[in-house]
């Protein structure tokens, strides 16, 4: 099929909306480095409140690896990087082969490690594969590849490991969307993961146009944090993977950061990379193009952020959701 040429240029973003600032201060904590501690408390008060987040982005320095000082100093601003050309036509070709053979898999597909659309009429209705790092090779190659690897432990300023990983598909005409939240405040609640010291690296297995459901951000939400309202359910992940509930942030808070920070579209051709801080406030719209879209996701955590026990859930999430594993790659 010929693809439309994009309408906004490859690794580039669009701003929607207007900048202001967040006023909402913390001021009911004390900083610890006992990562027991709950710096970022969430689903526990009955209001929401924004706090400010405490910690730095990037904690290396253009020294330590690919980024330049620019790249770190635009990370740190808007929280996030695009990496245009990560990897090469070839192994963009063996992901997508992989997906496609998984995504047919009896065994993949009654895997929980797999989850399905909620209400999809279509043959192949899947939603996300998580931990393809540990049952696929061609993804534990790229999990552990120095193109990527380095840059996470530049950002993170120590050694790092894999808390999650995942590919979600956007098939073209039913892919569903994913509604705005911070990956941090979910990790944190039931991964107990004590800071938001991690990043995510998304590969584009398909081009990322404006309009196949690419990744927003909010550029700059990094730095608060939305302490969400409702309490964690048990086994709250079999809901939350196909449609978020508990760590849902407060529409008026969305609207003000909208307003604040305004809504960056992440487009990029395939073999593209997004790196983004685990704050990021982000969301993706459903695919109703005829054109897939399809990313990979690899989190890493530094090693000096191990995760804890769940800050807001009475158990762990599993493991592959947030390894409990965290020995260095
Ligand atoms: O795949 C996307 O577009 C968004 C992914 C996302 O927000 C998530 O998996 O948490």
């Amino acid at each position: 099929m010929n693809q439309p040429d994009r309408d906004s240029p490859p690794g580039g973003s669009l701003s929607v909306c207007p900048r202001e600032r967040v006023t909402t201060e913390r001021t009911e904590l004390t900083i610890s480095t006992d990562t027991t501690t709950d710096l970022y408390p969430t689903r526990q008060a009955a209001q929401p409140t924004v706090l400010d987040r405490t910690e730095p982005v990037v904690h290396g320095s253009a020294g330590d690896g690919p980024f330049d000082a620019a790249g770190l100093a635009d990370l740190e601003r808007t929280g996030y990087a695009q990496i245009p050309d990560l990897v090469t036509a070839d192994e963009v070709a063996r992901m997508n082969a992989e997906l496609e053979r998984l995504a047919q898999d009896p065994k993949v597909l009654d895997d929980e490690r797999t989850i399905v659309e909620a209400d999809s009429v279509a043959d192949i209705a899947v939603r996300s594969i998580f931990q393809v790092h540990e049952t696929n090779e061609v993804f534990r190659a790229i999990a552990h590849d120095p193109r990527v690897v380095d840059r996470a432990r530049q950002v993170l300023g120590s050694d790092v490991y894999l808390h999650q990983s995942r590919v979600n598909f956007k098939p073209g005409f039913f892919g569903k969307d994913f509604s705005w939240h911070s990956d941090f405040e979910t990790w944190h609640a039931e991964d107990g993961m004590p800071t938001p010291r991690a990043i995510s690296v998304s590969i584009s297995l398909t081009d990322n146009y404006t309009f196949n459901g690419p990744l927003m951000i909010m550029p700059g939400s990094h730095r608060k944090y939305v302490s969400c309202v409702g309490e964690t359910p048990d086994d709250n992940y079999k809901q939350s993977l196909v449609m978020q509930g508990a760590g849902t942030p407060d529409r008026a808070v969305l609207e003000e950061f909208a307003q604040t920070y305004g809504i960056d579209v992440l487009t990029g051709s395939a073999g593209g990379a997004t790196m983004f801080d685990s704050n990021c406030m982000h969301a993706s719209n459903g695919n109703v193009t005829p054109f897939a879209r399809s990313n990979v996701f690899l989190v890493f955590n530094s090693v000096e952020n191990a995760c804890v026990e769940p800050f807001a859930a009475p158990t762990p999430r599993p493991d592959f959701l947030g390894a409990r594993d965290h020995t260095a790659i």
